[in-house]
């Protein structure tokens, strides 16, 4: 069994999650925050077997996409460590998806 961890973008998180849970998947939706904007995100927790999760990456790709975000002066964790002036654009994928391996999953 595999633990899926994708971090995506609020505006996609609710069609993500709809497409998952259409297709049959159990997803788990947390509230995040992304480090390095300091804005929020969306991390989704889909534990499945190993032979599905290029299905689950399927779904994500089609409902996740590519933005571009300011990176305001006060919003990064180093921005005491640097001298920003301006906002700059930084390019925020889709999704940023961790696959872990699972020894064991219960429901008790
Ligand atoms: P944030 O940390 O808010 O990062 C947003 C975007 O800012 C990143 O997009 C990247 O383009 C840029 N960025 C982040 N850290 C940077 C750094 N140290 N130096 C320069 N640019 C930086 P993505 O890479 O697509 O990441 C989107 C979100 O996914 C991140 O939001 C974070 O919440 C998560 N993430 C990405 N990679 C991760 C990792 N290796 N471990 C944990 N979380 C990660």
């Amino acid at each position: 069994m595999k633990l899926i961890l994708a971090i995506v973008n609020n505006d996609d998180s609710a069609i993500a999650a709809a497409s998952l849970t259409e297709a049959g998947f159990f997803v788990t939706k947390l509230s995040t925050t992304g480090g390095f904007l300091m804005v929020g995100n969306t991390t989704l927790l889909i534990g499945t077997e190993e032979k599905d999760v290029e299905v689950v990456l399927d779904l994500l790709k089609k409902y996740c996409t590519t933005r571009k975000q300011m990176n305001t002066p006060t919003s990064s964790f180093g921005a005491g460590l640097q001298n920003f002036s301006l906002p700059e654009e930084v390019t925020v994928s889709g999704a940023t998806v961790f696959v872990l391996g699972v020894d064991r999953m219960e429901k008790l």
